[in-house]
């Protein structure tokens, strides 16, 4: 069975995690979003794509969900101590690693899919990762700007954008988001590879990961959403909103920003049923099933919480079905 998965980071990685042991004979595609990816050091770091590939590779550090195992940081220190900033991303010794072998193979003039192809060599994540664009694309946030003249000022009201990892890390998402920004989402082309896994997919899956700035940056990329949408084969979403909250991250300041509840019902109706032929809530969340239902999305209540790899595999398995159940 060909599987399309698209994937942000953590609850996309745990979900895929527990997917291969469902599935282990299943043949699958991970759509990485690059829209977190940030340039730090001379160095391009893409956190998603490597907490997917950490993750299946068995490097993640497991309680972080980001990052190495057994990390050191004397490069970090290192740099602290030249005043090379930023602090805020902790970048430790084994992953500089990854991106240095990144930079140089994208300054030698690899495209970020031939390096994400040769990096996934050593790990053997056992999925296929594609970048959802190997062109340029990074999420901003528009924040009212903490240094800025007052709101509603002559100077035009002191909003600024940041770059996503410096709302997400830096300022722990504290600040209202206005709006949220892939830019150079429009110019984007989807990576080589990625409209033919999409067309050659028995299912396509919307892990619980988050669906504004993690699968709402892929479905950015132009030709992504049209082709998931006109692929004939069941799509089937997880709620990452379990109880009126995010299981994990902050998902529902994000989603504040585009509008839309922090329920598992909203999250649903936001992707729209042109596009989601199936949606997963938690039980908590079994109330929410009907509004679904009316909106066209077929909708079943199952425990989402991933606690660990065999949870995450019945929340897979139960995914499956229910694909095969609009199949019919
Ligand atoms: N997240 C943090 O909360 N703090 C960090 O210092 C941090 C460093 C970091 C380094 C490499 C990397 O690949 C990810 C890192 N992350 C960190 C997580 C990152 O912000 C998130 O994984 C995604 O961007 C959101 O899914």
């Amino acid at each position: 069975m060909r599987i399309v998965v698209l994937a942000g980071g953590i609850g996309g990685a745990r979900f895929l995690r527990g997917l291969k042991s469902a599935v282990p004979d299943a043949d699958i595609t991970v759509i990485g979003n690059t829209g977190d990816d940030i340039h730090l050091f001379g160095l391009k770091v893409c956190p998603d794509l490597d907490t997917v590939m950490y993750t299946l590779g068995g490097g993640i550090h497991e309680e972080q969900g980001w990052g190495r195992a057994g990390e050191t940081f004397a490069v970090k220190e290192e740099l602290a101590a030249y005043g090379v900033g930023p602090e805020w991303f902790g970048l430790g010794d084994r992953d500089f690693a990854t991106h240095i072998v990144r930079t140089q193979m994208i300054s030698a003039g690899y495209p970020l899919s031939a390096v994400t192809e040769a990096l996934c060599d050593r790990w053997q994540p056992g999925v296929r990762l594609l970048p959802m664009t190997d062109d340029r694309v990074e999420t901003h946030v528009l924040v009212d700007d903490p240094d800025g003249p007052p709101k509603g000022d002559a100077e035009g009201g002191g909003r600024k954008a940041i770059h996503f990892q410096e709302y997400w890390v830096r300022l722990r998402a504290s600040l209202t988001a206005h709006a949220i920004v892939p830019v150079g989402a429009e110019q984007s082309k989807p990576a080589p590879g990625v409209l033919e896994a999409i067309a050659a997919a028995d299912v396509i899956l919307f892990p619980p990961s988050n669906p504004v700035v993690s699968i709402g940056t892929i479905l950015a990329v132009p030709g992504i959403r049209e082709a998931i949408a006109d692929a004939g084969v069941p799509v089937v979403g997880l709620s990452p909103i379990v109880g009126g909250a995010p299981v994990r991250g902050m998902a529902d300041k994000v989603l504040a920003a585009v509008g839309v509840e922090a329920t598992a019902d909203a999250v649903a109706l936001h992707y729209g049923s042109g596009l989601l032929d199936g949606w997963l809530v938690d039980t908590v969340d079994t109330a929410a099933v009907p509004a679904v239902e009316e909106a066209g999305i077929r909708c079943r209540a199952v425990p989402l919480m991933m606690t660990d790899v065999d949870a995450a595999a019945r929340m897979a398995a139960e995914a499956l079905a229910l694909a095969e159940e609009v199949r019919a």
